[in-house]
């Protein structure tokens, strides 16, 4: 599925993007099935497991920043995802070994759907090794206009950014850190059915959703197997027991098996901590962490 060129442009710049990445159909199963679950959020007034609202949300007018987990909550997103064309994606650019970190869908609502602040999926979650990416599949069309998501080519290899606000982890960037180099951001746009590939380290963010659709982008962050989770992350298994850590991490196999040996590689970690105040989603992490806006930051022209 990956030709060569791919493959270093990947190793490269730290993203890739790649156009008809599922089949129509199953493309439209997903609007289906993504559409009722958008439906369903009518009837609540606050978040929950499943939810992450936006401010405004209401019966009438539903607006979501997140569905959590999608792949536990109903077969058609595990299956997109375990199938090829993805799985020969993913272990061209990870290892025969690829195990699911997390999933998201991340529907940002038209009229100004909340922005990600600028941030390295790394700084949130670091393990032995950083073979970890996040796959963005787009549900409906991408464009400039509705928060597409934007990316700092090569700052993979650069350092751990500073995410504290206050000396708190606020899971997002100070614009105005001199190491933050805005103007060389790359906007990944596409047509439904496209999808975004970004290293765990990565720069990345998305402004608001200014037009009068929804982004819809369903996110799968995955990694080799042999990278192990470094305690004290902001991860899935954070606070479980040894024997419920692994039984989960067998569940989480996309394609492989997953190795007891850890590959540990000599590179930048800094952990997520002390915590914000509320770290139920990268949204509540942000806002409650006292994250400055990329977006709205009087200190950037
Ligand atoms: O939805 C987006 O535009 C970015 C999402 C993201 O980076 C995240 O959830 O970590």
């Amino acid at each position: 599925m990956l030709n060569r060129d791919q493959i270093m442009f990947y190793e490269e710049n730290g993203y890739l993007v790649i156009e008809d990445a599922i089949a129509p159909e199953q493309l439209d199963a997903l609007g289906r099935v993504t559409g009722e679950f958008i439906e369903r959020s009518r009837q609540l007034s606050g978040s929950d497991d499943v939810y992450d609202l936006d401010a405004g949300h209401s019966a009438a007018e539903p607006r979501l920043t997140r569905i959590k987990l999608p792949h536990l909550l109903h077969p058609i997103y595990w299956d997109t995802l375990s199938v090829a064309p993805m799985t020969a994606i993913l272990t061209a650019l990870l290892s025969p070994n690829v195990r699911l970190h997390t999933s998201k869908l991340n529907t940002k609502a038209p009229g100004g759907g909340a922005a990600v602040e600028w941030h390295q999926d790394w700084a949130f979650y670091p393990h032995t090794n950083d073979d970890l990416l996040a796959v963005g599949l787009m549900l409906e069309d991408v464009t400039e206009e509705n928060g597409a998501l934007m990316v700092i080519p090569g700052s993979h290899k650069g350092p751990v950014l500073d995410h504290t606000s206050s000396g708190v982890f606020c899971g997002a960037v100070d614009p105005a850190d001199p190491l933050f180099d805005l103007a060389s951001a790359v906007t990944l746009t596409g047509k439904a059915g496209t999808i975004s590939l970004h290293h765990v380290r990565t720069l990345h963010g998305s402004a608001p959703n200014m037009s009068d659709r929804a982004r819809l982008l369903l996110f799968y962050e995955c990694g080799a197997a042999d990278a192990w989770p470094i305690n004290g992350n902001s991860g899935p298994f954070t606070g479980m027991p040894q024997a419920a850590m692994w039984d989960d991490m067998q569940k989480r196999m996309i394609c492989g098996s997953q190795p007891r040996a850890a590959r540990l590689e000599p590179i930048p970690v800094i952990m997520p901590v002390p915590p914000a105040p509320d770290s139920s989603s990268i949204f509540k992490v942000q806002k409650s962490g006292g994250a400055v806006s990329a977006f709205c930051d009087p200190r950037v022209a």
